[in-house]
């Protein structure tokens, strides 16, 4: 008999996988069958790579039958559904995620063992996606985490880029940046989907024409290049949810034109097809300072144009009534990257679909809402009227009309306020440019900063007048960390203390951390977790002394600074604070058995063509090799500074911590993440009141952070008053040591002139007001040192940190979102 056709409504159509059974013996069959299917290897002769391949093939057989069935609900639920845009997601390691997510880890490592394979191998075989900067791309990725945990319908949209963040060498101490080729090895967490391609344009004219009696705009691009679809299972945390990350990836629309190629110049015919790939070849390495560069609109445009048309086409059912959209879906901007999402969505909706422009508009209104993350004017995008037109001239004819019946309403409310009406413009003068900032607040439901300081200081300055406007726009979410990644996966010696104690269920609700209180008062869980920090120290150092060559006292304190290299966060202070202790001892002004040993520990990245934070990664590793080899030091002080921080390596280091170092200028760090990840694993702060320290501060209590510096409002009245960087030096005696040492030459071997701009711009200028805050600084760091005398009183504070940070979670974060913002629901 002739075999049945599969048909759609086939049983097989209709659930078309299960589950592999969930046990050691199902598990290694399906390892197997992936190891000689897939790879095509016998174990016998399989490599790493081979193994980690059908590995992670094999947790994902796991998840899939869940992802689809997820994806079957949200075309069908009538649910709000979130579309978070972003162009960057650093997503870290995904195997151990993906195996805790879903419950996979014992079964897995005992099936592993079974074939003779060490799992922890495989897992640091994984090279990690490295698709952002910093903290932006970092928030975005424990959104996702939290989004899935939450059951909340939602889909991530990004852009797939062939090379991630730049890997970072040091040579002679100084950044060289080298290409990171993450999908060398092949890519087993994606599935590429080119019948879901889009087609998404660029660049030619626009004309008008008579559509039935309807004077229309049309668009009529001069070239265009098709986005290829990678989705990206984003499991939810023991809870069956399996949401999508979706990435794309530009080609050629013709890879080959095949007239050029017959005709004999393979060259050219070739040309278009790297022309197109060149969009998502590799990320921009400039966090906060962005360049208005021409390939970075290209790719804005192209990641949302491809996002936008992949929800309105494939995610939305056809017919579907689109002054309803915005009770189907709410696109969140996450920062100004995505923002071009605006006037594509009014030409999608205008052009395409026929609506008039204002009901277009009062629809897309509803639909998006901005995230800001900065208040650095130079962080803030603006694109050249020029470059914009060039590429995007329909775009540009959208935004002007935006403006015009925006500054209309201006005036109707302000009257003929000429300083209102050129501050409030979306379009600048003087070069022509468009504020991409204020584009997002004029069309979002929704303007919101990341940290109740920052919120309010958005308010205050940055959107002011926009504020005045239309205050009800504004609003806080204050950002979080996923504590799945970065307390269970990162610190599994702590989460077992905490289980042991609380029992299970605080991964999920993380204020239970509050009942961690009373065992602060708890000489036996004292010591217990003094000893987890121990442990934590050695898993450290297992891995410097593997990718380093180097390992760190147990001991040090451990002091921690780790971030991208930027001015505002001074990095430079905590050189001084280095040079001061080391002035102190060479000069004979302490004896270097009276230090408290540490152990001073850098992670950052320096964009490339940022030469003040690249001399300053040249500095830290010359103090480094003068302090470290230095006899008068006794071994008391260490600087290490392992190459390349990343997720991978945040992993580890952040669980051995005992100081967060977060000593930003008061008013510039809008929230910074990193210091919720150090306090929920018991490191204690010492910082400034900036972004999210304040409400770190709050919950722990002052007795349980360091607090220095300036406050915003002083910082600002410094500001007024004229900052003379210079009466700082002469006002500090040490501080001037520390400048003239650094000026020396005994860090550069003599030469004078290799750190000579960095302490002439903080004599002379000092933008960061690192001079003005160094006194307190260094006083606070006296604070550390006699409070960490006392090692057990320390390590109650510790606890106590732990136990009052729950309210970082990024759980907590969504949720504000969807009360605040979204008005979503979880489903189920
Ligand atoms: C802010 F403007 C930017 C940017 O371009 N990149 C980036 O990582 C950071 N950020 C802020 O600097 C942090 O304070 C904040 O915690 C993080 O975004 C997430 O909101």
């Amino acid at each position: 008999p002739a075999p049945r056709p599969l048909t759609a409504t086939h049983p097989l159509a209709l659930a078309p996988v299960s589950s592999p059974p969930a046990t050691v013996d199902g598990f290694v069959r399906e390892f197997l069958v992936n190891l000689n299917l897939e790879r095509g290897v016998a174990l016998s002769s399989a490599t790493e790579t081979d193994k980690y391949l059908a590995l992670a093939s094999t947790v994902r057989d796991y998840l899939v039958a869940r992802w689809l069935e997820d994806q079957r609900r949200q075309r069908a639920d009538q649910s709000k559904a979130v579309c978070y845009l972003s162009a960057e997601y650093l997503l870290g390691r995904q195997l151990d995620n993906n195996l805790l997510a879903s419950g996979l880890t014992d079964i897995a490592t005992q099936a592993l063992a079974a074939c003779g394979i060490d799992i922890d191998s495989m897992r640091a075989h994984e090279v990690e996606p490295g698709l952002g900067n910093g903290g932006l791309g970092r928030l975005a990725a424990c959104f996702i985490d939290s989004l899935a945990t939450l059951s909340v319908p939602s889909i991530g949209y990004g852009i797939r880029y062939e090379y991630g963040i730049f890997r970072q060498v040091f040579r002679d101490g100084q950044q060289i940046e080298k290409p990171d080729a993450w999908l060398a090895l092949g890519s087993p967490w994606e599935f590429r989907h080119p019948e879901a391609a889009q087609t998404v344009s660029f660049a030619g004219h626009t004309e008008t024409y008579d559509d039935d009696g309807v004077l229309r705009s049309r668009w009529v691009p001069a070239w265009s290049v098709r986005a290829v679809p990678y989705n990206y299972m984003v499991p939810g945390y023991q809870n069956g949810r399996v949401n999508t990350l979706r990435l794309w990836s530009a080609e050629a629309t013709k890879a080959f034109d095949l007239r050029t190629f017959n005709s004999g110049d393979y060259v050219e015919a070739v040309r278009a097809q790297t022309f197109a790939e060149n969009i998502s070849k590799v990320l921009y390495p400039e966090d906060s300072t962005p360049q208005g560069k021409e390939l970075r609109l290209q790719q804005q445009y192209f990641f949302v144009a491809a996002s936008i048309a992949d929800y309105m086409s494939k995610v939305l059912p056809e017919d579907f009534d689109l002054t309803k959209l915005p009770d189907r879906v709410i696109f969140q901007l996450n920062d100004t990257h995505p923002v071009i999402a605006v006037p594509e969505m009014m030409r999608v909706l205008v052009d395409e679909r026929k609506l008039d422009w204002d009901a277009a508009w009062a629809i897309t209104q509803k639909c998006f809402a901005y995230t800001c993350h900065t208040l650095l004017p130079e962080a803030l995008e603006v694109w050249s009227v020029d470059l914009l037109g060039r590429l995007l001239p329909r775009h540009l004819e959208i935004i002007y009309r935006i403006n015009d019946e925006f500054l209309l309403a201006v005036r109707e409310r302000f009257g003929d306020d000429e300083r209102r009406l050129r501050d409030m413009s979306i379009i600048s003068e003087n070069p022509a440019s468009v504020r991409m900032a204020y584009l997002a607040t004029v069309a979002g439901a929704k303007v919101n900063g990341v940290a109740e300081l920052h919120s309010q200081l958005l308010r205050e300055k940055v959107l002011h007048d926009f504020d005045e406007m239309m205050p009800e726009k504004f609003t806080n979410v204050t950002n979080g960390v996923t504590p799945r990644r970065f307390m269970r996966l990162a610190n599994p010696e702590l989460s077992e203390l905490i289980t042991a104690a609380l029992g299970t269920g605080w991964l999920t609700d993380l204020e239970r951390l509050r009942e961690l209180e009373s065992y602060a008062e708890d000489a036996d869980f004292r010591a217990a977790f003094a000893g987890v920090k121990a442990a934590n120290k050695r898993r450290l150092n297992e891995v410097l002394l593997a990718r380093d060559g180097f390992a760190i006292a147990d001991d040090h304190l451990l002091d921690v600074m780790v971030k991208r290299l930027h001015e505002y966060k001074r990095q430079m202070l905590k050189v001084l604070h280095i040079v001061t202790l080391y002035e102190r001892v060479v000069s004979g002004r302490v004896a270097a058995s009276d230090l408290q040993p540490r152990t001073f520990i850098f992670g950052a990245k320096a964009a490339p063509g940022y030469a003040m934070a690249k001399r300053v990664i040249h500095l830290i590793n010359a103090v480094g090799s003068v302090v470290n080899s230095d006899p008068r030091l006794e071994g008391r002080l260490k600087v290490v500074f392992p190459p390349n921080y990343n997720v991978t390596l945040a992993e580890r280091v952040i669980p051995a911590a005992d100081l967060s170092e977060q000593i930003s200028l008061a008013g510039k760090e809008a929230s910074g993440t990193g210091n919720m990840k150090f306090a929920l694993n018991g490191a204690l702060t010492i910082g400034t009141d900036d972004g999210a320290n304040v409400e770190i501060r709050e919950l722990v209590g002052d007795d349980n952070f360091f607090l220095f510096g300036m406050s915003e409002p002083e910082v600002e009245e410094l500001w007024a008053r004229g900052y003379r960087p210079g009466e700082f030096a002469q006002a500090d005696d040490e501080l001037r040591r520390a400048l003239d040492l650094i000026s020396s030459g005994v860090f550069s071997g003599g030469d004078r002139s290799t750190f000579e701009p960095i302490v002439s711009n903080l004599l002379y200028d000092d933008r960061f007001m690192v001079l003005a805050d160094y006194t307190s600084y260094i006083a606070a760091q006296e604070r550390v040192d006699a409070a960490y005398a006392d090692r057990d009183a320390w390590t109650r504070s510790a606890i106590l940190n732990v136990a009052r940070t729950g309210f970082f979670s990024s759980d907590r974060s969504i949720r504000d979102y969807i009360d605040r913002i979204w008005h979503a629901q979880p489903v189920r």
